[in-house]
């Protein structure tokens, strides 16, 4: 077989990739080594900045998000038993976020995939990417016990931070940056009304908490728990326990308690690899970039990643230039680099670090009665919250 660009991943940057190339058309074939059911039961993101948005909307998969989606002005901090709400629309002078989830954004770009009759190969074994500093890529993998082989001008490691595609860079030209965070989140998905028609973001001695939701009838909560934790120390119990702790009382007052149908742990990391473009492999998304949910980040960048790559093969097959591919990498970690930092920041301000103890809980709550009172500060954070420009 061969094709124009082979991407690996069926998750939102492969899937968005694809669309943004065929509405040019630009040949795609997407490999994945799981189903497509796999990929659909996975709980992720929940938060669409407006750049994400516009991209569902170019390649005409946004009616559903259009329809069920719920435009969000503003969110909430809450720190030391008081809640002070971030007007992104005035801070930022006019922009939102729209929450919508992943599983979603997933769904639609799958079904907008396969409404344009284009290649999807699922369950696909021993996926590797081979020749790619040269001038003739293919890409080989195993399926139904067959090899195949499919030879491209470009290969797209959409493959997340798991997949083959960094793993397959030669060790000396990738450059890795990794900070570990000493804790972990604990999700659920409940089929309960959410506790505040905004999100609510918490800082509390006993630990981080948030409050998100995926319409007005399933709710979305994360605590911070330890490393150390299991699935089996939280009961659904513990959980609606230990969240209320962490919110002002009028919130764990009102908030509505349920059987969880969802609940798992995931480890907080900030990862970027450097340079995002190997000959004729690109990185994109998770792939090259973790950061800590906190900011609402992962997804995101994953759309500008796309964005970027998109714009540079459409360049070189229409103008059979290589400008936009050569400045892909640094273009893209640009963005990639300041919402690392955001999300680092967010995260540093709102969890509990068991090395700085009572005096960071103070210095936290000194940053957050400064943020809040301080136009300057919320704007900086509103702007990045929203989405630095692409
Ligand atoms: P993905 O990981 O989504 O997709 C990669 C795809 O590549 C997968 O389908 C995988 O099966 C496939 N693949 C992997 N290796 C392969 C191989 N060798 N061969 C073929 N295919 C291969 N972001 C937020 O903004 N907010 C959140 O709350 C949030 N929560 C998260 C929770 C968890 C547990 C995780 C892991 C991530 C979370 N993220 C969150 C980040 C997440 O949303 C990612 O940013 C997003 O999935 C990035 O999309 P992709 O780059 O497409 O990578
Ligand atoms: C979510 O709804 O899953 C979500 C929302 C905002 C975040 C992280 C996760 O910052």
């Amino acid at each position: 077989m061969r094709t124009q660009v082979v991407i690996i991943g069926s998750g939102p940057s492969g899937l968005l990739l694809g669309q943004l190339l065929s509405q040019q058309g630009i040949e795609t074939v997407i490999l994945d080594r799981v189903s497509k059911d796999y990929i659909l039961s996975r709980v992720r993101a929940g938060v669409l900045e407006e750049g994400t948005v516009q991209l569902m909307e170019k390649v005409g998969a946004a009616k559903r998000l259009h329809q069920e989606g719920l435009p969000h002005n503003g969110f909430s901090l809450t720190f030391d038993g008081r809640d002070h709400r971030i007007d992104l629309v005035d801070l930022t002078s006019g922009k939102r976020v729209m929450v919508y989830g992943q599983t979603e954004v997933t769904h639609d770009l799958m079904d907008a995939r396969e409404a344009a009759g284009l290649v999807t190969i699922y369950d696909a074994a021993d996926v590797e990417p081979h020749e790619f500093e040269g001038s003739g890529p293919y890409v080989t993998y195993r399926k139904d016990g067959i090899n195949h082989r499919i030879d491209c001008d470009f290969i797209a490691g959409c493959d997340g931070f798991h997949g083959v595609s960094r793993k397959s860079v030669a060790d000396g030209a990738i450059k890795e940056f990794e900070k570990i965070y000493p804790f972990g989140w604990l999700g659920i998905l409940a089929d309960v009304p959410p506790v505040n028609h905004e999100l609510i973001y918490a800082n509390h001695p006993r630990g981080f908490a948030l409050c998100s939701m995926r319409s007005h009838t399933r709710s979305r909560y994360y605590v911070q728990c330890s490393l150390e934790d299991r699935l089996e120390d939280w009961s659904d119990q513990r959980f609606w326990d230990e969240i209320r702790r962490r919110l002002p009382d009028s919130h764990a007052e009102s908030m509505v308690i349920g059987p969880s149908f969802e609940k798992s742990i995931a480890p907080l990391r900030s990862f970027v690899s450097e340079p995002m473009r190997f000959g004729r492999l690109f990185l994109a998304g998770d792939a090259a970039h973790i950061v800590p949910p906190t900011g609402a980040k992962g997804l995101n960048l994953a759309a500008s990643d796309v964005h970027y790559l998109s714009e540079a093969l459409i360049e070189f097959y229409r103008d059979r230039s290589d400008a936009g591919i050569d400045f892909y990498s640094q273009k893209a970690l640009s963005r990639v680099w300041k919402a690392v930092r955001f999300s680092w920041w967010m995260t540093t301000m709102m969890h509990r670090f068991t090395d700085t103890g009572d005096f960071g809980q103070r210095i936290q709550e000194a940053e957050l009665d400064y943020l809040v009172q301080s136009r300057a500060a919320s704007t900086a954070l509103a702007e990045n919250y929203v989405g630095l420009p692409y």
